[in-house]
């Protein structure tokens, strides 16, 4: 039986392979960052970079996660001494210890620790990875006054639950105590991640105190950034074959592929740790890269595990390894998304959408359709739709963004039909539409495209997209999906 991972016992990890530790005095730094949200992607990416430049150049930037709801990751971390191991998995192995994060609170159980660390003078940053719900906007990009947990905060604004409300509490505190300002960085999937919170937090400060929003607007930045490495969720398997190689006993280890890239506002000159010596790209064109990132990993990814849930399959290794799904994917990023937005100067963006492809090849990564299918509603908003739009305004095709698009709707509607639970905030709104459960297919593409906090006016009224998806539909209803080389050649007929 393995030994607890734990700073006391770290003596005694595996030699082979040699597992690296913090090279910095865990003891000796403070905490400089507020992570919300420490998620897998979180504490393989961001708290990665974080603790390599920690190694190179020290400082105090130790990390505390807050949780907003969920206790697992401080009850499992602090038996550990909040260590985890970060397992590369790819054409090499490797693991590395993660010494970065110092302490986890949970946000609704300890409100008041989360706020007193938030308000601290020695936290110059808070970042988050809250995912596309987190921000709570009405479709217009303003704050939805009438989100719940918006509407908890407006009512009791020193015990929020959102990360709004926390980031807004904090920085009344600070205001008040005639403490600077913190900065605030987005590592959502989002796109215009930065400009977005920043209008969340300002709508939200102005309902009650217009000095505090002036404050804000002020004095805290909220740059825009964009973050990629493939880190499927933890799994038991994970805890087995990462205890099992580092010789100590993990209990939330997390599993991620090597390539991994941050992207930054240029203009923000922030205090922070010395990430641009570790890889971190500062840029002036962070749209550019979001939309690449969005447009092809991420709507590549979404359409396969929408389509390829339909066809059976189970994890992006194996959809993409049926070569028509490789030829979908792949015809789909050349002749409907590259050419949709303007890429930065520094990307090769066929190259780039190539390498793309080969990263779901990656056969010691088992990333779970299902775990991408999550919160579709929110994410085609980011990933599909703002590309159809792009196209239709410059004449160019949308029959296979429509095909990925219905392979959503389907997948919903197979959902509805089975009784299966569909893990999406929208999922009760999907429950009270009738029609979704139509064999009708023109009512339900129109069931669709009529949920406003989704579909934009133009998009609803658009003949010829309405056409599409109809025909896409059919086509997906009539066809075996595993032969989507088949049902595709009938969507150019
Ligand atoms: C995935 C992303 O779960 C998902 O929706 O598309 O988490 C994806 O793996 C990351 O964005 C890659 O950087």
């Amino acid at each position: 039986m393995n030994l607890p991972l734990k700073q006391l016992n770290l003596s005694q990890l595996a030699d082979t392979p040699k597992i690296s530790t913090s090279e910095y005095d865990r003891e000796k730094i403070d905490i400089g960052i507020v992570h919300l949200g420490p998620g897998a992607f979180h504490r393989a990416h961001q708290a990665v970079y974080t603790e390599t430049a920690m190694n190179l150049s020290g400082g105090d930037w130790g990390i505390c996660g807050v949780s907003l709801r969920s206790t697992t990751a401080r009850d499992i971390l602090v038996e550990q001494d909040n260590l985890y191991t970060l397992a590369i998995l790819d054409k090499k192995v490797s693991y590395q210890i993660i010494g970065a994060i110092k302490e986890v609170l949970v946000a609704s159980e300890q409100s008041n620790e989360v706020i007193a660390r938030m308000a601290a003078a020695s936290t110059k940053l808070v970042t988050l990875t809250i995912t596309e719900k987190g921000y709570c906007l009405a479709s217009d990009g303003s704050l939805d006054l009438n989100h719940k947990d918006i509407k908890h905060d407006l009512a009791n604004p020193t015990s929020p639950v959102s990360a709004i409300g926390f980031i807004t509490e904090s920085l009344k505190q600070r205001k008040l105590k005639g403490i600077n300002a913190f900065n605030v960085l987005s590592c959502d999937n989002v796109s215009g991640n930065g400009e977005k919170l920043r209008r969340a937090v300002l709508d939200y400060a102005g309902q009650f105190d217009i000095n505090l929003q002036e404050w804000i607007d002020k004095n805290v930045a909220f740059p825009n950034s964009m973050v990629d490495s493939i880190t499927p969720k933890t799994e038991s398997y994970t805890i087995e074959s990462v205890s099992k190689a580092i010789h100590l006993q993990d209990n939330w280890p997390i599993q991620r592929e090597e390539f991994t890239q941050w992207v930054i506002d240029n203009n923000w000159q922030g205090e922070r740790p010395d990430w641009e010596k570790v890889g971190v790209i500062f840029t002036d064109d962070v749209e550019g890269f979001e939309k690449a990132k969005l447009r092809l990993l991420n709507c590549l990814h979404s359409t396969l595990a929408y389509a390829g849930s339909l066809a059976g399959y189970e994890t992006v290794f194996d959809v993409t390894s049926d070569k028509y799904f490789y030829q979908f994917i792949s015809k789909l990023a050349s002749d409907e998304i590259i050419g949709s937005f303007v890429p930065p100067k520094e990307l090769d963006v066929k190259s780039y959408s190539h390498d793309i492809i080969q990263r779901f090849l990656n056969p010691n990564i088992r990333h779970l359709l299902a775990q991408i299918a999550f919160d579709g509603s929110q994410k085609i908003q980011m990933r599909i739709l703002p590309t159809i739009e792009d196209n239709i305004a410059l004449g160019r095709s949308t029959k296979l963004l429509s095909l990925s698009l219905v392979c959503w709707f389907e997948f919903i509607c197979c959902a509805l039909k089975e009784g299966k639970e569909i893990i999406d905030p929208m999922a009760n709104t999907f429950a009270n539409i009738p029609k979704l459960l139509s064999n009708d297919v023109l009512e339900v593409v129109e069931a669709f495209l009529s949920i406003e906090s989704i579909f934009s006016q133009a998009l609803k009224n658009n003949i010829p997209l309405k056409a599409q998806l109809v025909k896409s539909l059919i086509a997906l209803r009539l066809s075996d999906v595993k032969k989507i080389n088949v049902l595709i050649e009938t969507l150019y007929e």
